[in-house]
């Protein structure tokens, strides 16, 4: 009798699959958890916990819904801990005359399955995991023939093909987007909707894993672990973004606040990359809720949720497919420094460099801006490496996987791609974030000064940024004006920032 293997990752659990759509005997499923996807990166503790019960649990249902699968945890005897190993181990046990896998999202994984299934004997197919609303090489067909691949553009088309807040050939309203509304600080006494939070034991997992040498950073609560870990935690969650966050959501997208980790954002990446929910769910459970509620909901608020889901996402997808794998070597401005040590422990004077990083410590989680204009931020000012900027941002965070953090990290965050992303770099000195933020109040630094012991580093660090790359920014059309300013500043002005700037260089570590 003919018989098949087939493989689902651990960023593959799509309870709605067609393959799981019948029961059938002669079909066999397998999960592992598996040191070469535990040690490619040094993982927040969180993310392999959360990774790892979300595939218990998402075994456990395939199992009591009648399907066959075969669950290789981290400590059995017979685990060879990769893919391949563990795969081609199976054929040789078990009499399987084919073998099957869902496209993976990341190019590692890719190669590997490819070559696997050139090794092995049997037959092989892989299919798609029905998850986004893209293929793979969409920007490739949408750009055809054009140097530039504008987020915009590829945006509007997907409202277009997918008939989201469409009317008829128009965006509803008569405006794409509204952007320009969604950049509000959160006023001084207001108190952001408390953050639901999950109250998961998942104590046993963490034994697990703490019965091997496996380096992980970042902190856990085993006993209430606040990140979903199956489906119905993720509905839960998007529901309660639905009624309770997307009413401010546009409006506080890019604020920031101390001891605020999570405001009116949605916190779903995580359960949308491991496929628990899928994008067309989250986007027909936002507009249905403005549908309900439009007299209530601004309409800024949901496009600004929807730019981020069928716009963002799918499009950071497509450079990805497209770019990979010169783009994971580019470093447009040749930096070579090291992070420093405090992005591991979040021990800085900087206030708003603590919070962004004792947060992510703490939950996994950061959201949009305090990655872009804080961490990335400072590090692109610093010279930082982007190999260096890329582990650490595929290590900390829950939702980290390759194919939406290399295309966030090198490319809008670092300008490491020279512009495929982003039209300029995304730099800013303290007015940028003492605007969007209430951090630079408590801080020991101080916000307008540019010298001395209590300057701000982001300013010295900011004209330093430009001096230092003026050869490649310059006839940016988005910065000239920067550097008309930079010309214009008196010679001993200018001096005196570039001085600021290397001491704080120098002195990294101690900031
Ligand atoms: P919300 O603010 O509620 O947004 C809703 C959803 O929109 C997110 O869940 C996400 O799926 C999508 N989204 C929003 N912005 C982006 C974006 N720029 N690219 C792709 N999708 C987006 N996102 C990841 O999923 N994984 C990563 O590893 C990752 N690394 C990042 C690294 C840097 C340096 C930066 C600047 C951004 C990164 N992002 C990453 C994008 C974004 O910061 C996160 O998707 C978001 O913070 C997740 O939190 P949320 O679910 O509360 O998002
Ligand atoms: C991130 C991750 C981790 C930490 N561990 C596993 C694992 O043990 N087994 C598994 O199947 N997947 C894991 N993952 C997710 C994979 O890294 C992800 O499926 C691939 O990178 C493809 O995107
Ligand atoms: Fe950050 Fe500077 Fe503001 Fe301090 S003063 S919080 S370092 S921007």
């Amino acid at each position: 009798m003919a018989k098949t293997l087939r493989l689902i990752l651990g960023d593959q659990l799509n309870s709605n699959h067609s393959w799981f759509k019948t029961i059938d005997d002669s079909v066999t499923y397998v999960m592992m958890e598996i040191r070469t996807e535990t040690d490619y990166a040094q993982h927040h503790i969180q993310k392999v916990v959360g990774i790892f019960a979300a595939m218990q649990t998402f075994a456990t249902e395939l199992q009591s819904d009648k399907h066959q699968l075969i669950y290789i945890q981290l400590n059995d005897v017979n685990n060879l801990q990769s893919f391949d190993k563990n795969i081609q181990s199976l054929i040789s046990k078990h009499d399987f005359t084919h073998f099957e896998y869902q496209l993976p999202d990341e190019y590692r994984v890719d190669i590997a399955l490819k070559e696997l299934c050139n090794a092995i004997s049997i037959s092989s197919e892989v299919v798609d995991s029905e998850h986004f609303f893209t293929t793979r090489n969409v920007l490739g067909d949408f750009f055809h023939g054009k140097k530039t691949f504008l987020m915009e553009s590829f945006y509007r088309a997907m409202r277009k093909k997918h008939n989201v807040l469409m009317e008829g050939d128009k965006p509803l309203t008569g405006q794409w987007n509204y952007d320009i509304d969604n950049r509000k600080k959160l006023p001084k006494d207001h108190k952001p909707t408390e953050p639901l939070v999950f109250v998961n034991d998942v104590s046993a997992v963490l034994e697990e894993i703490n019965a091997t040498d496996i380096k992980t950073l970042g902190t856990i609560d085993a006993k209430n672990f606040v990140w979903p870990i199956n489906r119905k935690q993720s509905l839960e969650l998007l529901d309660f973004f639905a009624k309770e966050c997307l009413p401010l959501f546009g409006s506080y997208q890019d604020a920031m606040s101390p001891n605020e980790w999570s405001l009116y954002h949605s916190r779903i990446s995580f359960s949308m990359n491991v496929k628990l929910i899928s994008p067309k769910e989250v986007i027909e459970r936002v507009t249905s809720e403005w549908n309900q509620r439009s007299h209530e909901i601004e309409y800024h608020q949901l496009e600004g949720f929807v730019r981020q889901i069928i716009g963002w996402r799918e499009y950071m997808r497509g450079i990805y497919w497209n770019q990979m794998p010169h783009y994971a070597t580019l470093n447009f401005f040749n930096n070579q420094e090291k992070l420093p040590d405090w992005f591991w422990t979040g021990k800085t004077k900087m206030n708003c460099l603590k919070d962004a990083i004792q947060q992510s410590l703490h939950y996994g989680y950061a959201h949009h801006i305090q990655r872009l204009m804080i961490t990335g931020n400072f590090a692109l000012l610093a010279g930082v490496h982007p190999d260096e900027i890329d582990a650490w941002y595929l290590g900390i965070y829950m939702d980290a996987f390759e194919w939406v953090e290399i295309t966030n990290t090198r490319g809008m965050s670092q300008f490491a791609d020279g512009g495929i992303v982003g039209t300029k770099p995304y730099v800013s000195s303290a007015s940028y974030i003492d605007k969007m933020s209430h951090y630079c109040g408590s801080c020991f630094y101080k916000k307008a000064i540019k010298t001395g012991d209590k300057a701000c580093p982001f300013n010295s660090l900011y004209w330093n940024f430009y001096d230092r790359n003026e050869s490649k920014l310059a006839s940016n059309p988005r910065i000239g004006m920067m550097y008309n300013v930079w010309r214009k500043m008196k010679s001993e002005d200018k001096t005196a920032l570039l001085e600021q700037a290397n001491y704080y260089l120098k002195n990294i570590n101690e900031l």
